[in-house]
């Protein structure tokens, strides 16, 4: 990172792993497309043998990274899920793990699922503090919060809780996608790990899938290292060279992301047709109090129930035009979605709408563009 660690954000996001290539003196890193090293002698190499294990373009990406969420090491996977998938295999068979009940859905199911047969889940509403308080106390090896959650916007009490888990020896995950390090930094905060789809606003220009973790704990990141390296879901050089040029302005974006998200909330909130709007910066969240304290911005996701059946919401799913209905979240182009068809489709309806996950719930990822365009897209589709 050179001497970049005491500079602000936007500097280490455009600075570090960014030293200009040694050889030829290129400013941008160059993308070693290798699957493999040459060695001078067997077992003899300048640190690199074989690019499952380590690569120079993901060395760059994973020391920015650090440097960005504010920690001492940075692990890259593939994909957000594959990097849940390495953690929960660091965990020893039979673990108790407590997850908050609002999570994406692919992570719901790869609990639920892939892993439902080796650990024992408790699924909570981690919002309430003194339900979280009685269920560490009663013992856990791990607790996996959203905040905010997907899709609906709850906040957790990062602080609290990762200081009730150190006092019962649990591990605590953040999983800080929605917020990005430019936000929110739960290690900071005391969370043992900060976890993230790097395919959201990290790279922020949905090109590329990847996941990765950040933890100032070398066993855990040797933990996870070495289940990287034998199961394999790596970050490819490219991918890895992608997101760290979109790095280089996620301070901006991210920005603007969340000024142009609150003027949408606001828009919502004053429309006829809509029921309620769920967004951190509005002063009607429910937890907007410790989202101003423990979040340094509001983000870029808006929750709405529309005041009517799924019916009225495909209506508008399908006449927004600017507003693209696709899965996914945090590149600079908006997107809408229907997370009871879509993203949370594996999320059993009765679990769903217990959590308030009902069919005339929409959700947007607010992009960059021009607002007053993003709010006639929707006026529109709303009339
Ligand atoms: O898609 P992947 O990179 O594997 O990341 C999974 C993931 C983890 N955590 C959160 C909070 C997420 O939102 C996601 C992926 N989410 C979507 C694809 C979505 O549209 O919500």
């Amino acid at each position: 990172m050179g001497n970049s660690s005491n500079k602000g954000f936007s500097t280490r996001a455009i600075h570090a792993g960014g030293q200009p290539d040694k050889e030829t003196g290129a400013v941008m890193p160059p993308i070693y497309q290798t699957s493999t090293y040459v060695q001078s002698s067997p077992g003899e190499h300048k640190g690199y043998e074989y690019t499952r294990s380590h690569n120079p373009t993901r060395s760059r990406l994973e020391e920015n990274l650090a440097s960005i969420e504010q920690t001492s090491y940075a692990l890259t996977t593939a994909s957000g899920l594959s990097m849940i998938d390495l953690i929960m295999h660091m965990l020893p068979a039979g673990s108790k793990i407590i997850s908050g009940d609002d999570v994406y859905g692919g992570t719901y199911r790869l609990f639920t699922t892939v892993f439902q047969d080796r650990h024992d889940f408790t699924f909570i509403d981690t919002t309430d503090l003194s339900a979280v308080k009685k269920v560490l106390e009663e013992g856990a090896d791990l607790i996996w919060l959203e905040s905010p959650t997907n899709p609906t916007l709850k906040i957790s009490d990062i602080a609290s809780i990762a200081s009730l888990a150190k006092n019962t020896n649990t591990l605590s995950v953040v999983d800080n996608t929605f917020m990005s390090p430019y936000f929110q930094n739960p290690v900071v905060l005391g969370a043992d790990i900060a976890y993230h789809s790097l395919t959201k606003f990290i790279n922020g220009h949905s090109d590329v899938v990847g996941g990765a973790i950040m933890t100032n704990d070398e066993t855990i990141y040797n933990k996870l290292f070495i289940l990287q390296n034998s199961i394999g879901p790596c970050a490819s050089p490219f991918d890895s060279w992608l997101v760290l040029r979109g790095i280089k302005t996620l301070g901006v974006r991210m920005q603007r992301h969340a000024e142009n998200a609150q003027q949408i909330a606001e828009f919502l909130e004053k429309h006829s047709r809509i029921k309620k709007v769920i967004y951190p910066g509005l002063k009607s969240h429910p937890q907007h109090e410790l989202a101003a304290a423990q979040m340094s911005g509001f983000g870029g996701m808006i929750t709405f129930y529309l005041d009517g059946d799924i019916e009225s919401a495909r209506k508008v799913l399908e006449r927004v035009k600017l507003f693209a209905l696709a899965e996914s979240l945090g590149g600079v182009e908006s997107l809408i979605e229907h997370p009871a068809i879509m993203t949370h489709a594996s999320v059993p309806k009765e679990v769903r709408e217990s959590i308030g996950l009902y069919d005339n719930l929409i959700r947007l990822s607010v992009g960059i563009e021009d607002v007053e365009d993003l709010i006639n897209d929707l006026r529109g589709a709303l009339q």
